[in-house]
């Protein structure tokens, strides 16, 4: 199959890029937002009417961490819809029949009914406030892909991760995501002869991280490997830990003594909770899968970081 991967150049992108070797009968093409601005339907249609492809995943999007969302909500709300309306459109007119489309654990309700909250708790009343541009979009994919699937019998998957992280993220200490803005920070401050190790919010968050080959895998077995025979959405996720155990872990893996861990609870912790249950992931995980632990994944994402210092995206 010629499969097409938005968002190539990203977290996700990157990290499928790593595995595509053990799929030598398909053919990927990453694409970039340098190669094809997807909030430009100009641009969306004369790269697909140049390339065809059978399959799409689906990764480009605005993204950014609590305080990038907290100052943008309007931006990531219009530009994800353009983005996606943009992309659907192409799938309909240049026909691409299957595909991943990924949605993200913050589209979920903040006071869901019941905690962990399954995939059919997605629309079941509002996401949180700090997000709800970015959220709210991503909804909209959902209904989006469903919508096509009903009418046109396509095979649009979405997939809803947890907190992703891993080599190749995005590590600007402002906008980034907690681990790869904290592990920037905290390696800045290490340098120093009276560094400070400033975490914020109150540390009582709780998260589900993943890390984001293992997420990759997940995308390209379900896309190729024909162990799920459905189209409904599917969260991707693995066990949840508190941000204070997280930064704490972070703190050994940088080899920073936990004790000059500091906190400022004047910025906000976001969402205090987000928890989304796996019981379907497990049905359809390929045979011996293993997920990465939160250590491991911290240890081979720092020594990324440090082997990659001079080109990072932030
Ligand atoms: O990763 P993060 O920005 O995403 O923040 P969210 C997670 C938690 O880490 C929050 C705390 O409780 C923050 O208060 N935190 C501590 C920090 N220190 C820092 C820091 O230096 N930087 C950041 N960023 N956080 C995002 C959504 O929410 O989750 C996105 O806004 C997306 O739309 C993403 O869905 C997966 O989990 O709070």
């Amino acid at each position: 199959m010629r499969i097409v991967v938005t968002g190539g150049n990203g977290l996700v992108g990157n990290s499928i890029k790593d595995i595509i070797s053990i799929y030598p009968n398909h053919a990927f093409t990453f694409i970039t937002r340098q190669e094809c601005d997807l909030s430009s339907w100009y641009e969306v249609s004369n790269y697909f009417v140049r390339n065809s492809f059978d399959y799409i995943i689906h990764l480009a999007a605005k993204v950014g961490g609590l305080f990038k969302n907290l100052d943008s909500n309007i931006e990531m709300f219009s530009e994800n819809i353009a983005i996606n309306e943009n992309v659907l459109k192409a799938c309909r007119q240049f026909n691409i029949k299957r595909g991943i489309f990924c949605l993200s654990s913050c589209i979920f309700p903040c006071n869901p009914s019941t905690f962990p909250m399954s995939e059919r708790a997605i629309h079941e009343s509002p996401p949180h406030p700090s997000n709800e541009g970015y959220a709210y979009a991503k909804r909209m994919l959902e209904l989006q892909c469903r919508l096509h699937n009903k009418a046109y019998g396509t095979e649009y998957i979405c997939l809803i991760p947890v907190n992703l992280y891993g080599p190749h993220d995005n590590f600007n200490i402002r906008d980034g995501h907690v681990i790869p803005a904290l592990m920037n920070r905290f390696h800045g401050e290490k340098a120093k002869k009276d560094g400070r190790f400033i975490a914020y919010g109150t540390g009582r968050a709780r998260r589900q991280f993943l890390y984001a080959p293992d997420f990759a895998r997940l995308i390209c077995s379900i896309l190729l490997d024909g162990t799920y025979d459905n189209t409904e959405p599917l969260i991707c996720c693995w066990r949840e830990t508190s941000i204070k155990q997280m930064v704490e872990c972070l703190a050994d893996v940088m080899d920073i003594d936990k004790n000059k861990l500091e906190w400022d609870s004047d910025k906000s912790d976001g969402c205090m909770r987000k928890t989304v249950d796996n019981y379907k992931m497990w049905r359809y995980l390929p045979d011996g899968f293993l997920f990465t632990h939160m250590r491991e994944g911290l240890k081979e994402t720092y020594s990324w970081f440090c082997r990659n210092r001079d080109n990072l995206r932030n």
